[in-house]
């Protein structure tokens, strides 16, 4: 199979799940398209190789993707309760413990209890940069586009004939979704041929997959995205674009609170705009998510709010925050993030355009 892509680190959580006959698996809190396409399609590889298999996720799919989930065996995909006796002993059974696609324990919400104290081997398959230590065997790729693209790889690897319609459209869910529909940087040459195999291997046409995940918005929803619409503002020269969600909005149009999703393309679709961040008020604090076009990283200043995540996609969550003050706050440490890359600066690869904006910028900031 010319297509995959192996390393030690690969070949070695391969092994793992090879000799393990009881595998449970988990993923980031709020599971999103490569989250569960990455889980479902290594469970069911898994599966056809007549392993027992159960993935226990803190919470469950977005409505978007119910029928995924609603695709698979019943209760291979189950959301975690401390107390459930059967959770608790699948894992307390497990001959390994399986992490995809999240690489910190407090991205894994009520999941990290149970898989960091049941002193089983915890492998890790991910694409996010900066892992934490605690993983027995990781695989970690930040160059690929999904971690779905990793799963291929670890599947392919062991029989490229698992590749069947249900794995196929779990990979196909996960490398499209985290893609932006194969439009991000991140996408590459592989990620089209990774996508043009597994369309072949499951038979499947994208289309109806595209209408189950993007076409279901309710009619709260398409009020929410007016409403939220009017929020966008810009700064620094039409650099930045900002909205904001609040529970209000989310109250008064009837929108589902997953239906916030994706909000923040519209902000960063306007022209001039290279990057963008939305805020979502919730009881708890301020949840912010920033994207930005081509090489314009944004994860060190999610890293300045106690986030992080991918160059052009990431998240943080300002615990207690006010509205109103953590916007003032990302905003006025936008700058650095949002003109050219700080080390073009250093190497002298700035534009004079570029330092003019920059000084008028520390200007406005003084
Ligand atoms: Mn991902």
């Amino acid at each position: 199979m010319p297509l995959v892509h192996d390393s030690p680190d690969l070949a070695a959580v391969r092994e793992r799940l090879l000799a393990a006959d009881r595998v449970v698996m988990t993923t980031h809190t709020r599971p999103d398209g490569d989250a569960l396409g990455t889980e479902i399609a290594v469970a069911r590889a898994l599966l056809a190789l007549g392993k027992t298999v159960t993935v226990l996720n803190a919470d469950p799919a977005p409505r978007t993707l119910d029928w995924l989930v609603e695709e698979q065996p019943e209760g291979l995909v189950q959301t975690y309760e401390s107390g459930n006796l059967a959770q608790a002993t699948a894992v307390a059974e497990a001959d390994v413990l399986l992490v995809c696609d999240t690489n910190a324990g407090h991205r894994m919400g009520d999941t990290e209890a149970p898989f960091r104290q049941a002193g089983k081997p915890v492998l890790l398959l991910d694409h996010h940069p900066d892992p934490e230590g605690w993983f027995d065997t990781a695989c970690v790729r930040t160059d690929a586009a999904a971690a779905a693209e990793i799963a291929y790889d670890l599947i392919v690897g062991i029989d490229p004939e698992l590749v069947d319609r249900a794995v196929a459209t779990a990979l196909y869910v996960g490398i499209m979704t985290d893609t932006g529909s194969f439009r991000y940087g991140a996408t590459t040459p592989r990620t089209h041929a990774i996508v043009a195999d597994v369309l072949e291997r499951g038979d499947l046409r994208p289309e109806p997959i595209h209408v189950a995940i993007f076409d279901g918005r309710s009619r709260g929803g398409l009020a929410l995205l007016g409403t939220a619409l009017g929020t966008i503002q810009t700064h620094y020269g039409g650099r930045l674009a900002t909205m904001f969600v609040t529970g209000d909005m989310i109250r008064q149009t009837g929108a589902l609170f997953d239906e916030t999703e994706g909000l923040i393309n519209y902000a960063l679709g306007l022209d001039g705009v290279v990057a963008a961040a939305i805020f979502l008020d919730i009881p708890s604090g301020v949840k912010i998510s920033f994207r930005s076009k081509g090489d314009v990283p944004i994860n060190g200043w999610a890293n300045q709010f106690g986030g992080g995540g991918h160059a052009n996609a990431s998240g943080a969550f300002v615990k207690n925050g006010q509205l109103k003050r953590t916007m003032k706050e990302v905003v006025d440490a936008a700058p650095p993030h949002v003109t050219a890359h700080p080390e073009a600066a250093e190497s002298g690869e700035m534009s004079a355009d570029d330092l003019a904006l920059l000084a008028q910028f520390k200007g406005s900031l003084g």
